[in-house]
């Protein structure tokens, strides 16, 4: 279970914070033989836990969960306690004016103060903006008393996982520790390396920041990238899709895929970290930001000029939705785009918009007015449809019956924004298939 070269010392973690990140790492080390309290303000969560159960979806983490809680390793808290290691994985959002809200990272660091101890070490997981550990949590950990970077080791490991391969990725994705000192890297390097299979790179704890921030951005800017080509494709009456294939044949060329927007709340949020410490120099960060943000719009634009297109002279036209959340195969619909072009429908006015999404069981606050165009089966969001639009290429969508579709919808309209159905298929069904970047097909 052991790498041979580390000798397992069993260790008590406290861990801040329950969510994406902090629950699955809380399984992984109580699994590897670690004693771990999960923390959170959250008493549902603390509860469920206590039970052996979860809160959130991801694939296999129930299961882990609950050996984690049944070999005694594993339980819930509301309030921290003394311990060898503290991980604060609490959420880092961003405020309406695209500010990073550090409050939970504050409230987290101050609620330990008074757990810390001689020895003690220090982890932040939560993805921060550069200076945070050096800025915000090393002067509340020094109200302890204790001297920092020795008698308390302090570092930033930021979560790299991806919802949906989160337990696999916890354990093969190389780490990045930033120590405040090469005492606090080592040591949490000692920690992870319980479960952590990757390579395990050191570093100081602003460039740590830093470095989780640029793969986001790094993946939101190509996604902008993508999403340009997508419009200007359209405009010139061409494939964005044929193009990105075939520009991917360069050995050096990755162009990533368009789609109605970025969603999840790390790309669509992280890059305004940066934007905010220098708005006159991340230009191009925040032009990615701002293409992104504006698919939604685009997308609507797309539909309603489908839409316009149907004669019929009374009552609201009806646009069906398949998915709502933030990206294929998860129910997680943080920051998703499909709520803002949801959005764009209602406040519209014209149209009636409806929703299908078999893996999204309960809507956040963001998501709280789709509630009443939520369908539970396909037939009923469809039923007198004139637009069929495919948000989120969830894999139960590739099985969709496209005939019996046909013959419930008012108008056989799709508007395919992943480029995931096969568009001579559903022309041959009788549909009108239109597909986002495809300038041929508008
Ligand atoms: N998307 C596109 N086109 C693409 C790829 C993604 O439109 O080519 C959209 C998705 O539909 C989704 C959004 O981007 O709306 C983000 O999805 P994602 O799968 O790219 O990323 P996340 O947000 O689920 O997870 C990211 C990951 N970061 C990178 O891949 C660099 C993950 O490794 C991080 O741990 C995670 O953010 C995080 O917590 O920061």
């Amino acid at each position: 279970m052991f790498k041979k070269d580390v000798v397992f010392i069993k260790k008590k973690i406290c861990i801040i914070g329950l969510g994406y990140t902090g629950l699955p790492t809380a399984a992984m080390f109580a699994t590897h033989g670690h004693e771990i309290v999960g923390v959170d303000i959250n008493e549902n969560v603390i509860d469920s836990l206590n039970r052996g159960k979860i809160t959130i979806y991801e694939p296999y983490l129930d299961i882990l969960v609950q050996a984690a809680v049944t070999s005694g390793n594993l339980r819930g808290s509301s309030h921290p306690e003394e311990a060898d290691a503290f991980i604060i994985a609490v959420p880092t959002p961003i405020t309406g004016e695209k500010k990073a809200d550090m409050s939970h990272v504050k409230n987290a660091a101050e609620s330990i103060v008074p757990c810390l101890r001689k020895g003690n070490m220090v982890i932040l997981e939560s993805t921060s903006p550069p200076g945070t550990v050096s800025n915000l949590l090393v002067p509340i950990l020094e109200k302890s008393g204790l001297k920092i970077g020795e008698e308390l080791l302090v570092a930033h490991s930021p979560e790299r996982v991806l919802p949906g391969r989160i337990l696999i990725e916890l354990v093969e994705n190389p780490r990045i520790i930033g120590g405040i000192n090469q005492e606090s890297s080592e040591a949490v390097k000692n920690l992870y390396r319980t479960f952590v299979k990757g390579d395990i790179y050191l570093t100081d704890a602003t460039s740590a920041e830093m470095c989780k921030l640029m793969e986001n951005i790094y993946r939101d800017v190509n996604i902008a990238l993508a999403n340009e080509l997508a419009i200007l494709c359209e405009t010139f009456g061409i494939n964005a899709w044929e193009v990105i294939r075939l520009s991917n044949k360069h050995p050096r060329v990755n162009i990533h895929q368009p789609g109605p927007g970025v969603g999840g709340h790390c790309i669509a949020v992280d890059p305004w970290f940066i934007v905010e410490k220098a708005p006159d120099r991340a230009l191009l960060i925040k032009q990615g930001r701002l293409i992104n943000d504006s698919m939604p719009m685009h997308v609507f634009r797309r539909a309603k000029s489908i839409l316009e297109r149907i004669q019929e002279p009374c009552g609201k036209k009806k646009v069906t939705i398949l998915g709502i959340s933030y990206k294929p195969n998860v129910d997680d619909t943080r920051e998703s785009p499909i709520i803002k072009l949801v959005n764009l429908f209602e406040e519209e006015g014209c149209f009636e918009p409806a929703i299908y999404d078999p893996l999204v069981k309960s809507l956040n606050q963001e998501g709280h007015n789709c509630k009443k165009y939520m369908h539970e089966d396909i037939f009923s969001a469809a039923d007198g449809s004139h637009l069929l639009i495919l948000g989120v290429n969830h894999d139960v969508f590739g099985k969709v019956d496209f005939e019996s579709l046909y013959k419930v919808m008012a108008s056989p309209n799709i508007l395919d924004t992943r480029n995931s159905w096969d568009g001579k298929t559903l022309s041959r069904i009788g549909f009108n298939y239109y597909l986002l970047g495809d300038g041929r097909s508008s």
